[in-house]
């Protein structure tokens, strides 16, 4: 036993948990610049908006937020413009926030275990959602929305950032109408003529669970929109489409809502996951004949297993193939832990796992496409629900272990063949945007964008990695003058 403890101890570490904590600080002020602090250069053709969500405050006037997915929604936008780069960022100006900020102090539980002060009793029977629009951000029929997956969107301009107010899509949202965080652009949707299309879901949670299903033409209209309703609670993060459907994993999880009510935790924190559980895959057409109902809708099982994160799915033949990030295990939020002092070795990592799903034997077989601990996966857009050679990942420094995200992994599907860009030590990753090369023919010919929190300015960059040669140096460093927190998702829109 001592001699393992020693190992331990002497094992080098790609990071210090110290200069971790670093990127889970506030940001408060918001900025307006042109990036002048930049090494390399911007390739003249990268002409666009990258677009970023996470949350902003980690704090509410010092009064520390229990959970990083609790913190208000902060939008950066860095546009590329013939070489050169602007920065800005707004808080989305949500209800909650402007009242918190006005009053100083926490007013709202949250999700994820964020409580008022004065313990459980100023808490119990508070069932208060503060929509945060914190999750992603995405720019679709003119219009730039945030999002959060428990509510509606924020629309925002898409130059100043001013929040404009909730989007209902022409009241076929109704008020507090949950629009997931984690929609897919269909490159050429074939029930509109080959044009693209938008499809997102919502969920309401229950003792049997809504899964409702949208999809929006490319002037911001909702078309098709239909729900079903499976058995069991369900918390669904994320899904994946092809052309003719939309798969979804209900991990196996419980929801006791006791502590939730009285006040004693988040409802975040009352979801237990099942390892003696099976994952259900639930397979919904794009396009259900037959309205409304189960029809149509599939229902297959595999493994237990928490997912996240898809990175796409496909059809072939009798199968529907899809990759996702999967965790053998999720911890539950606790009351008493703080996030700060997350023990990495102590939790399972995140895997890139190859999910066969057979329509025709209702069979799911799965194998694992990469050990290294991972999240965040992105891909060419116009591969989104076709078959993919290339995926981009935030991933671990170590190739085995879990670890915070340093690096990011590119991996091709084809050959098999890994490339890898560490910002280890003292850099700390975000997810990656693939963003193509205009004209090219090539899947991986394009640059990949991301956010990289470097702990030894205590300020973060935005780098730009050539998606062809991935373990080479970025061909830009944009240095900011200020640190953004480690955020959730984003988007590029070309120019
Ligand atoms: O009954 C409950 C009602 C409710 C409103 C059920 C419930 C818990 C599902 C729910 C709300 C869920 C929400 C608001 C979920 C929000 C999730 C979120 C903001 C983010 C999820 C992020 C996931 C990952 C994998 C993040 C990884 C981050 C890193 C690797 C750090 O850099
Ligand atoms: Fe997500």
């Amino acid at each position: 036993f001592e001699a393992q403890e020693q190992i331990s101890h002497t094992s080098t570490k790609s990071y210090s948990l110290n200069d971790w904590q670093g990127g889970y600080k506030s940001l408060k002020q918001e900025f307006d610049y042109w990036i002048n602090d930049i090494e390399g250069q911007i390739p003249p053709e990268l002409n666009g908006t990258l677009f970023r969500n996470g949350p902003g405050l980690l704090d509410i006037n010092g009064q520390p937020i229990h959970h990083p997915f609790d913190g208000d929604g902060m939008i950066s936008r860095i546009t590329f413009s013939n070489g050169r780069a602007h920065f800005r960022n707004r808080f989305v100006r949500t209800a909650g926030y402007l009242e918190e900020q006005k009053a100083g102090k926490l007013l709202y539980r949250g999700v994820f275990g964020t409580q008022k002060p004065g313990g459980w009793l100023a808490n119990a029977f508070d069932f208060k959602l503060k929509n945060i629009a914190n999750t992603n951000i995405i720019y679709w029929g003119n219009k730039l929305l945030a999002l959060w997956e428990a509510a509606e969107p924020h629309r925002l301009d898409p130059y100043t950032l001013e929040t404009l107010g909730k989007e209902y899509f022409n009241g076929v949202l109704s008020e507090g109408e949950a629009f997931s965080a984690h929609p897919r652009f269909d490159p050429s949707c074939e029930f509109d003529d080959s044009k693209p299309c938008l499809v997102n879901f919502s969920i309401k949670p229950g003792l049997s669970t809504t899964f409702t299903v949208f999809e929006l033409d490319t002037t911001g209209r909702i078309i098709r929109k239909h729900a079903h309703s499976v058995p069991g609670f369900a918390f669904i993060h994320d899904f994946a489409i092809t052309p003719n459907y939309c798969i979804f994993f209900h991990n196996p999880v419980t929801f006791n809502p006791i502590p939730f009510v009285l006040g004693m935790r988040g409802a975040g924190e009352c979801i237990k996951f099942q390892p003696n559980q099976p994952t259900r895959v639930i397979i919904i057409p794009r396009r259900i004949l037959d309205k409304g109902g189960l029809r149509g809708v599939q229902i297959l099982e595999t493994q237990s297993g928490f997912v996240f994160h898809h990175a796409n799915a496909f059809e072939q033949g009798n199968e529907i193939i899809i990759d996702s990030i999967c965790y053998e295990s999720l911890p539950e939020v606790e009351p008493e832990s703080d996030f700060r002092q997350t023990d990495f070795d102590a939790l399972k990592p995140g895997q890139l796992w190859r999910f066969h799903l057979n329509l025709q034997e209702q069979t799911v077989r799965r194998n694992l496409l990469e050990s290294r601990c991972c999240e965040f996966p992105t891909l060419h857009p116009q591969k989104i629900g076709r078959s993919h050679r290339y995926l981009y990942i935030g991933a671990a420094h170590a190739p085995s272990g879990n670890a915070p995200l340093q690096a990011f992994l590119k991996i091709d599907l084809e050959s098999g063949e890994r490339q890898l860009w560490s910002a280890a030590p003292k850099g700390f990753a975000s997810e990656p945007v693939f963003v193509p090369r205009p004209h090219s023919q090539r899947e991986d010919d394009g640059w990949v964008l991301a956010l990289v929190y470097d702990a030894s300015r205590d300020r973060s960059d935005v780098v730009i990695l050539d998606g062809r040669n991935f373990n080479q140096e970025p061909i830009a460093r944009l240095h900011l003058k200020h640190h953004i927190p480690y955020g959730l998702h984003g988007n590029f829109t070309p120019e």
